[in-house]
Order: C-alpha cells, then sequence, then structure tokens
C-alpha cells in the first residue's frame, strides 16, 4: 500500500460479508448530476460497498423514490432534502433541520437514506455511511450531523514554478504541487481529483490552490483556464476553489502605475479580474490575501488601511456571492528590531495593525488568524486577536504541515494541540468565550460565520504529506472543523481503523505513539514557552537556538549569562499580555499565575528561577531533553511489534522515519542543552550534559573520503565538529 487512498481504502474487513450484513440491493440517486456531488455519492457508495463486501450494487437514478422501493427489496436513496421531499412531500415531515452542509443518515433494515442540505451534504452523508461500514459498523443508525461552522477550507502554499520547472510546495514534504508545473495548471489533474475527494470525506468544503506568496501570474487568461480545471475537478466532491493573490497584481501583471485600493483604475482590474474567474469558475469559493506581510505588498504601501485593501476584493466578490479571506499575519519585518528597540515585539503586530479596524470590514470579509501570535510554534498562547474582532468574522489557521515541529520526519500528532487552542476560555467580558465558540460565529456574531483553515501542504507524493503517519492530522483537522467536540483519541482511533485495520495492537500501538508524540517533540525542543528553538532563518528544522536572538523576523529567547525568556508583561515587558481579556491579562502578566508550559514566553527569569514544579528553568530544560529523547527511543521498538501486522510497505516506510527520528531526538538533546550549558555555565544536577562517554567523534575515527568539518551552529556537533 502506497497510502495513495489515505483513509476511503474500502479494505475488506475480516469476518463483512455481504451475508452477514442486510445490505441495499440498489443505490438510487434522486436528481443526480454526473460531475456533481449527488452523483459522486452514488459512485461512492457502489466503490465502497464492494471494496468491504465484495458486492457490486448498481446505481439508479430515480424521479420516483416510491416506485424503487417496490422494485428492489432494500434500497439505499441517496439524495437532497429537496428532492426527496419534492417526490414524497409527506416525508418531510420526520426529517431534522439540516444547516448548510448537513446531512442526515437513516440505516434501518437494510434500507439506507442519505440526505443532505445540499447536494455536498449528501456526499458527506454517503462518506459517514461508508466510514461507518468501513469500520465494521453495521448496526442501525439514525445520525444528524451539521457543520460547527460554514469554513472549512484548506490552504496549500503551491508555488507555480520554483526556478525551473517545478510547482514547488512552500513549507511542503510531501513532493510537488499536484497542480501547478512549469508557471502553469498541470493537464494531469488526476491528482486534483483524488485530494478533492479525500477532503470531502472529511468535510472540507474549499481548497486555495497556490502560495499565499502569491504570484501575479496565476492570473494570466491562461492559467484562469486552468484554474478552471482545477476547479473541475474538484466539483464532483463540492470541493470549492480558493485563489490567494498578489496584492500588487494590477500593477506587476496589469500594467497599471499603481496598486492603490482606492484608484479607480485598479478597482476596475480586480473588478474584471474577479468577473473572468468567475466566468470559469462560476462557484468559486473566493480569495485569500497576505498583504503587507514578510515583503508582500499590500494597502499599507500606499497608506491605506487593511480594511481598505480587504474591502477592495470584498467589492469585486460580492456580485458573485464569494468570500475574501484576508490574513492577520501581518507583521513588518524591518520595523522589528531588539538591538533597537527592546520593546519590539512580533507578537504584538496583529492586534496593532488591526486596531480601530473591527467595523470598517464589508460582511463578506473573513479574517484568518494563526492560531499563536507568532508563527506555529510548538506552544503559544492562543492569539487575542480573537477577542478584538467582535463584528468582523474569524477563521482559525492550523497548520497541518509540520514546518516547525518535525515537517513529517517526526511524528507529531497534532489534534491534542489543536484541541487546548480550541477550547481554551479567553473569558472575554468575564464570559466562557472559547476559541471554537468565537470562531464559529457563536460568540460575538450570533451567527454562522467564520471557521477553520489548515495548512496541508499536500504534495506529489503518494503519502501526500510525506509521511503515512502524518496523514492523522489532515484527518484530524476536517473532523475538528466539522465538530471541535470531538477527542483527539477517538478522532485518531477512527483514522487508524479507516487507515490501518481493526486489529486492536494496530490500533494501541499507533494510538500509544501519537498521542504521547506531541508532548515528546515539545520536549526535546524548545520547553516552557521559549518556542520551538529550529533554525529561524532557513530551514526552520534542526536545532539552531542561536539563530532565535537578534534577527529581524523577530522571534527571540533573550537568552545570556544569566537569564532566558521574553518579558511580555505591561508593567515591565512589551506589553504583549495586555492584549488580553482582563482575567487572562492578569493571569499571564504574573509570573505565578502563569502556566510553567507558557512561562518563557511571557517572563523573563534567571536559569534558576524555581518552577512550579519544584526545579529550576535550567534543570527543567536538561531533563525535558533527556525524557523527551529517551521517549522516542522508545518509537521504533514500539513499532516493531506490528511487524506483520500492516502490509510492509507502509511499515518500512514508517519504520525507517521512526528510527530517523530517533536519532535526530538525539541531536536535538544534545545541541540544546549544550547551547544552554555553555551560556548559564550551570551544571546538569546528574552531570550528563556534556558528557557523552558512549559516543564515538567522527574527528576520533580513521575514515576514508571523510574529512573533519567545522559545523554551524557549533551546537550540531559535539566539539563543534
Ligand atoms: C511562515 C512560513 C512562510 C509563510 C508564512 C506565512 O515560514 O513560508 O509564507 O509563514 O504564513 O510560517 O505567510
Amino acid at each position: 500500500e502506497d497510502g495513495l487512498a489515505g483513509w476511503l481504502r474500502y479494505a475488506p474487513i475480516k469476518g463483512a460479508k455481504p451475508h452477514s450484513y442486510k445490505l441495499p440491493s440498489a443505490i438510487v440517486t434522486l436528481n443526480a448530476t454526473e460531475g456533481l456531488p449527488v452523483f459522486t455519492a452514488g459512485q461512492e457508495l457502489s466503490q465502497g460497498i464492494e471494496g468491504i463486501f465484495g458486492k457490486k450494487l448498481d446505481v439508479e437514478a430515480a424521479k420516483d423514490v416510491g416506485s424503487h422501493e417496490k422494485k428492489h427489496t432494500t434500497t439505499a436513496t441517496v439524495g437532497t432534502v429537496t428532492a426527496y421531499t419534492e417526490s414524497d412531500p409527506d416525508a418531510a415531515a420526520d426529517l431534522p433541520e439540516l444547516l448548510d452542509d448537513g446531512f442526515y443518515l437513516r440505516v434501518s433494515d437494510g434500507n439506507v437514506l442519505i440526505l443532505g442540505q445540499n447536494e455536498r451534504g449528501t456526499l458527506y452523508g454517503a462518506f459517514h455511511y461508508l466510514s461507518l461500514l468501513a469500520r465494521g459498523n453495521t448496526s442501525d443508525v439514525t445520525v444528524t450531523s451539521n457543520p460547527d461552522a460554514p469554513i472549512r477550507w484548506v490552504n496549500q502554499w503551491d508555488n507555480m514554478q520554483d526556478g525551473g520547472t517545478h510547482g514547488s510546495v512552500e513549507r511542503g514534504y510531501g513532493g510537488d504541487s499536484i497542480f501547478f508545473w512549469d508557471g502553469k495548471v498541470r493537464d494531469d489533474l488526476t491528482r486534483a481529483g483524488q485530494y478533492a475527494r479525500l477532503l470531502a470525506s472529511i468535510g472540507i468544503n474549499a481548497a486555495v490552490v497556490n502560495n499565499v506568496n502569491a504570484d501575479a501570474k496565476t492570473l494570466t487568461p491562461e492559467n484562469m483556464d486552468g484554474l478552471g480545471r482545477i476547479a473541475d475537478a474538484f466539483r464532483p466532491y463540492g470541493v470549492q476553489l480558493g485563489l490567494s493573490l498578489n496584492f500588487a497584481s494590477p500593477n506587476t501583471l496589469g500594467g497599471l502605475n499603481t496598486f492603490d485600493p482606492l484608484d479607480e483604475k485598479v478597482i476596475q482590474w480586480w473588478k474584471d479580474i474577479t468577473d473572468d474567474l468567475y466566468e470559469r469558475v462560476p462557484d468559486m469559493a473566493g480569495y485569500l490575501v497576505k498583504a503587507n506581510s514578510e515583503g508582500q505588498p499590500g494597502p499599507m504601501t500606499y497608506n491605506r488601511t487593511l480594511a481598505e485593501g480587504a474591502n477592495l476584493f470584498a467589492h469585486a466578490l460580492k456580485p458573485h456571492g464569494g468570500t475574501i479571506v484576508f490574513r492577520a499575519f501581518v507583521y513588518d519585518s524591518t520595523s522589528l528590531n531588539e538591538t533597537l528597540d527592546w520593546k519590539a515585539d512580533r507578537a504584538n503586530a496583529a492586534v496593532e495593525y488591526f486596531d480601530g479596524l473591527d467595523d470598517k470590514f464589508e460582511d463578506n470579509v473573513v479574517i484568518q488568524i494563526k492560531y499563536g501570535p507568532i508563527d506555529f510554534q510548538v506552544r503559544e498562547p492562543v492569539s487575542p486577536l480573537f477577542t478584538k474582532l467582535v463584528q468582523t468574522p474569524t477563521a482559525i489557521e492550523l497548520q497541518i504541515t509540520q514546518e516547525y515541529l518535525g515537517q513529517q520526519a517526526h511524528l507529531v500528532y497534532l489534534a491534542p494541540m489543536w484541541k487546548e487552542i480550541l477550547d481554551f476560555d479567553f473569558r472575554a467580558e468575564g464570559k466562557p468565550s472559547r476559541t471554537r465558540d468565537i470562531i464559529n460565529g457563536e460568540r460575538f456574531h450570533h451567527r454562522r460565520v467564520g471557521g477553520y483553515a489548515g495548512v496541508a501542504n499536500v504534495g506529489t507524493n503518494t503519502t501526500w504529506l510525506g509521511s503515512h503517519l502524518a496523514m492523522s492530522n489532515l484527518f484530524a483537522f476536517g473532523r475538528l472543523a466539522w465538530n471541535p467536540s470531538l477527542t483527539s483519541d477517538g478522532i485518531l482511533e477512527e483514522w487508524i481503523r479507516l487507515t490501518f485495520s481493526a486489529d486492536q495492537k494496530v490500533i494501541d500501538v499507533i494510538s500509544d505513539l501519537s498521542m504521547v508524540s506531541w508532548p515528546t517533540y515539545e520536549s526535546y525542543t524548545g520547553n516552557l514557552g521559549i518556542q520551538t528553538l529550529t533554525d529561524i532563518l532557513l530551514g526552520h528544522y534542526g536545532p539552531n537556538p542561536a539563530s532565535q536572538d537578534g534577527n529581524p523576523w523577530g522571534q527571540w529567547t533573550r537568552a545570556d549569562a544569566f537569564s532566558i525568556g521574553m518579558d511580555r508583561t505591561v508593567w515591565n515587558g512589551t506589553g504583549f499580555a495586555g492584549q488580553y481579556p482582563a482575567e487572562i491579562a492578569a493571569r499571564y502578566e504574573d509570573i505565578a499565575t502563569t502556566p510553567d508550559d507558557l512561562l518563557l514566553w511571557f517572563h523573563h527569569v534567571p536559569y534558576t528561577h524555581v518552577l512550579k514544579s519544584g526545579k529550576t528553568v535550567i534543570q527543567h530544560f536538561y531533563d525535558s531533553h533527556y525524557d523527551g529523547a529517551a521517549v522516542a527511543q522508545t518509537f521504533p521498538d514500539l513499532w516493531e511489534t506490528l511487524r506483520g501486522r500492516i502490509d510492509d510497505e507502509r511499515f518500512e516506510h514508517i519504520l525507517f522515519r521512526l528510527v530517523y527520528q530517533a536519532g535526530h531526538a538525539l541531536i536535538w538533546r544534545d545541541s540544546i542543552n549544550n547551547f544552554y550549558h555553555n551560556k548559564s555555565g550551570i551544571a546538569d544536577a546528574d552531570n550528563r550534559v556534556g558528557n557523552h562517554p558512549y559516543r564515538i567523534e567522527a574527528e576520533s575515527m580513521t575514515l576514508t573520503n571523510y574529512i573533519p568539518y567545522t559545523v554551524s551552529p557549533f551546537e550540531a556537533a559535539s566539539g563543534a565538529q
């Protein structure tokens, strides 16, 4: 198994013979049109049931449900609520109220009814039914399911090309772009369709296909045609196309002498482009815009506000019903230099930039906010901007691709982290205000708005993300966006059963590995809220704590010989803690009430500061790196216990990664510990740091064709060599 089917394998399950389960004898679709989701639902059901039970069911189109029920003993009836009640008006009374994209599923004695509020919802219902069957759940059920929020999008950071011909994926670890090649949309979009199928099965309703650092060339007529083809590949699965825009396009592509969002020519240019796009993609979801951040152009170039920038697109999209998702990840790297200004803090930027704009956005604008105020670190407090935009809908940006979290070469199951973030209670106005209730509109907006964006970055690799086990993150993202009440371990078990098997041993081992993976990774990388401590200027991968300080991109540990951490208090620091509602601000302002795992995020303390656990900060660093790396050493052995219980192809692929991770965890452990040992001069109470008696230094070996080499950062090798 190469992973291409993801969790939609429809593998035969032990004992699941057609005769052991009362299956419908035919699938009847209502008002199905080829290329649209109800039609797809019929095909998918037929394919799934054949895979699981070895029985091929015919898919028939019906104008009239009644006559089919007579013809077949049992049927699976599949369609929208509207189509169903048109054919049988009396049935309406028995049906629950469904929200957009919701579905109703009733399985009763071999008869199956799958109804969607719309076409997409119907397909979701079919996938839900198949998921039950694939997990061996063959009892009669009635399910009414509605999504928690309307925005359930993935973002792909795909480049149209990358120097040469490649369409690379920024921060993608699973190969090249499945959409672009050589500056154009690929001719063969098979993978785009397969991706849409996976996305639909977990309730994702749109995919932004190109990098937020967008290339204006995306909007040439030829490429717009190509985007139309991507949308065609998505449409059978109800996945709408979204597009990232480069703010300067009217100038760089359109030849205008400006891209000022208030300039009439610019307004007209975007209107025309938008109309052209909707001609090719009538159901386009909308735009995603990164502006005035990390060198990207934006409205502030012309002294216009971010709201004026967002509204430019809002106006162009409105006649077509499109949404403009505008990113809150706005900061100016050049003005943040700690050597110039001790109080400069990139964490403050988003709230400051959006200050005063809450009532300025058009109603089809959604602000997309990264979960933390910096950038996808292993631990961050939840962005306070969620509580500042009470009129403007917001969506949370989560990162499925593990940019700072081991890049799929380390196992990090992210659902536990996401759950903590989504369940975080901001106590706005002293009332319960969980992140999840803010982004679905419940807490402030009192209507269903906003939602979830996941930076997925799948690629051409058959594993999609580069690692089989990392696919649990894509799965969990969709499941949580649909229902944030689901538990991390519950989602995981669902995924394991679909992806691997119902073998209890397999479920236990993958669950154990995955559930400890985030705390383990945190232990051997950056602790106590100091951030991940990756190399910050280049790949964001291996250890390089020195690179965190004194760079204009602004993630600081502010470590010196005596103390460490970033003082973000109001009384003495950058003031970031004051961006939270009063109760939370007070919690973070005070060292005594700041949780240990965020201590160094909010406070600058001596290495000898004693934590709530009773340990000093430096000893906690040492211990937790040893403990975390030790846990990672157990992963390959645990995995070995599954040999023979999983197909060899995936077994070996995963084993290779876990062995690698175990080794790299040691590199992390020793790099970080050596670095802070050197810096602080404080000995490890257990005398481990700097002491590796088992280790044979490369420079003391006789090596053919190798020479000793001085490495940078020095702490990545003992003796710097
Ligand atoms: C950072 C990534 C960079 C993205 C940026 C963003 O390193 O590649 O362009 O975020 O989200 O995490 O815009």
